[in-house]
């Protein structure tokens, strides 16, 4: 089938430069294992995982069997007041493989379904315990929590938020980008006191009108941030000290792709709420999940009024939907019976030295990377942040590698079973696009 131009134009396609994809539209036909083949048959290495969705490599046979069976079994069961044994096989294994004190989860669709949910219990555990006042978020500047409502006000990219105006009440620390850390491998040795800035908004706005932060273990849309050394546990224990609710947004870090079950996990830092998305079911179907612990789960049930009542005011149609289920568990447990985090975590080493070669390219300003995700910037174009990299994800398109580009950097996070020679496939032909540029 050949679209024309037309029929093209009744898809207003996401998060993509309409315009120019459907002059030169970009289709991919089929996946297997780490590549895609596209509409002419061409072959193209997954440098991004889908969108950081398929660590387990595409067309898991065991995925595929697990939804086509649930499909036939149970294709939809209503959320509300009604439910299927999967739902609850599901959050236990997921309360199993992420941080203890962890033990309630709260199905959604989309990691931006997630944040939103996340942060209505914030604001609502701050309520039943009598304490409303505490409804403000601080974010991150370059945080990255989706695209709904809550997710953009505590979101730190200002391209996602300046069309909308103002959503939820929200302040932000800043990043933890530092001059002196440019090529740092891994987390960078200095930053830690970055977190202080917490103190100060709490300073500002005071902790009594403070719900909750909420800040990505390692920022992946932004362009690959680790966390400075010590950052993260900074950040812990200025939230324990001012009584605010930290919230590690794991939509890209949950799940295998730092090298650990979660980013909390390979941090070692606990947060009091976990959103996940992406690779629960390793992109095949739809699904998020907010994970609490009993504190804020109790402080809802036992708030929750004559028995009859619902908790918690708050659901999608299609929360905890079956099919999405059978996905995740099926995916979950590839990614432990095939011990693919293993395979992360041998990868990761050769994956940043390999990186790491591409510093002194032209146009490289930065490379930083960890687990396997890494991000490169790259110089601007006067005036134009976002052409250089947007370029180069052509180019290496061309050449058979389908690499992220956002912002002023390139993003790269191949499979988890991802091998050495595909490493350094990808990454010279990154190193070989920019050595195109005049
Ligand atoms: N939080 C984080 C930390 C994310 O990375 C979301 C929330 C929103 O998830 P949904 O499922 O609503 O998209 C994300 C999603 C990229 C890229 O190239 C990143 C995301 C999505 C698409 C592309 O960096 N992150
Ligand atoms: N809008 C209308 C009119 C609805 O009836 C519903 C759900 O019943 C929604 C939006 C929300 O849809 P979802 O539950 O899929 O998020």
């Amino acid at each position: 089938m050949t679209l024309s131009r037309e029929q093209l134009e009744a898809h207003w396609m996401p998060y993509t430069s309409n315009r120019q994809f459907k002059d030169s539209p970009r289709l991919m036909a089929s996946a297997k294992g780490a590549y895609y083949t596209d509409t002419n048959g061409k072959e193209i290495f997954d440098g991004l995982s889908g969108l950081w969705t398929c660590g387990l490599g595409h067309g898991r046979d065991e995925i595929t069997a697990a939804v086509s069976a649930q499909m036939s079994k149970l294709d939809y069961s209503p959320g509300f007041q009604y439910g299927h044994e999967l739902s609850f096989e599901l959050a236990n294994k997921v309360v199993q493989l992420t941080p203890s004190k962890l033990d309630h989860v709260f199905f959604t669709d989309s990691g931006s379904e997630t944040i939103d949910t996340a942060l209505k219990m914030a604001r609502g555990y701050w309520r039943s315990k009598g304490q409303p006042g505490k409804s403000k978020f601080i974010g991150r500047m370059k945080g990255y929590h989706g695209v709904n409502y809550g997710g953009v006000g505590v979101g730190g990219i200002g391209f996602n938020r300046k069309l909308f105006g103002q959503s939820v009440d929200a302040d932000h620390i800043g990043d933890t980008l530092l001059e002196e850390n440019k090529f740092s491998r891994g987390m960078p040795s200095v930053g830690a006191h970055l977190a202080d800035e917490l103190e100060e908004l709490v300073f500002l706005h005071d902790a009594s009108n403070i719900a909750a932060v909420i800040v990505e273990p390692l920022s992946g849309t932004a362009g690959v941030l680790p966390p400075p050394v010590g950052y993260l546990n900074r950040l812990r224990e200025l939230c324990d000290k001012h009584n605010l609710l930290l919230i590690f947004d794991e939509v890209i870090t949950g799940f295998g792709r730092m090298g650990s079950l979660t980013g909390a996990e390979e941090f070692g830092v606990t947060p009091d709420i976990m959103t996940l998305a992406k690779q629960i079911t390793n992109g095949a179907v739809p699904l998020g999940a907010v994970v609490v612990g009993s504190e804020i789960y109790d402080a809802f049930i036992d708030n929750g009024g004559p028995e009859y009542m619902v908790e918690f005011p708050h659901g999608y149609t299609y929360s905890a939907h079956p099919v999405a289920c059978a996905a995740g568990l099926a995916a979950l447990k590839a990614l432990v019976d095939d011990n693919l985090i293993d395979n992360v975590k041998a990868m990761s080493p050769i994956f940043e030295e390999v990186v790491h070669s591409l510093q002194g390219s032209p146009f490289v300003t930065d490379i930083r990377n960890y687990g396997l995700a890494a991000g490169i910037s790259l110089e601007h174009y006067p005036g134009e942040p976002l052409r250089r990299p947007f370029e180069l994800g052509l180019k290496c398109l061309e050449k058979g590698f389908y690499v992220r580009w956002g912002g002023d950097t390139i993003q790269l996070a191949p499979p988890f079973i991802v091998n050495e020679k595909q490493i350094h496939d990808l990454v010279n032909a990154v190193g070989e696009s920019l050595h195109e540029f005049k």
